[in-house]
């Protein structure tokens, strides 16, 4: 089932000089490929919109503040599984709880600065495909 899925490379990734390892990882899965990619910095309109569903919670804050202070790569992957897949490359949202092998398992400690974010399901991917790449929606 070919699908398509938004990935932010957040900004601890792009300091940190992690775009290649983590696009490569991506892009080495079979018949997976990389369809839009642009280097950005998020202002808080689209923050809001991303994390819409976190709103209100205690970590919203400084998860904004952490996602504009620095450029994201944004990208669409496409493929089999695709949305499922590079979450499991991501590995789970705590760093520490991440198995190595994943990209939050090798590269990641703090919960919020976990490099990565990939929609997890259908809704979500074109629900933020619209926000990232309107013009691709
Ligand atoms: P993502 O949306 O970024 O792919 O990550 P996720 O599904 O694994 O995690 P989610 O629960 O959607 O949370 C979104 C992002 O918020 C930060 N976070 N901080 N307790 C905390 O301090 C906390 N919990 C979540 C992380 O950056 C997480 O990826
Ligand atoms: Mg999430």
């Amino acid at each position: 089932m070919s699908q398509r899925t938004l990935v932010l490379i957040k900004p601890d990734g792009v300091r940190r000089g992690l775009v290649g390892e983590i696009v490569g990882r991506i892009e080495r899965k079979a018949d997976w490929r990389i369809t839009a990619l642009e280097l950005r910095t998020l202002d808080r309109a689209v923050l809001e919109q991303h994390y819409a569903e976190h709103v209100g919670k205690p970590f919203y804050e400084p998860l904004v503040e952490f996602m504009a202070s620095g450029p994201v790569v944004a990208l669409i992957a496409e493929g089999e599984r695709v949305i499922e897949g590079v979450r499991a490359l991501a590995g789970p949202t705590d760093p520490i709880a991440a198995a190595p092998g994943s990209i939050r398992g090798d590269f990641g400690t703090v919960v919020r600065e976990n490099l990565i974010h990939a929609s997890d399901s259908e809704e979500s991917a074109e629900r933020e495909v619209k926000i990232f790449f309107p013009g691709l929606a």
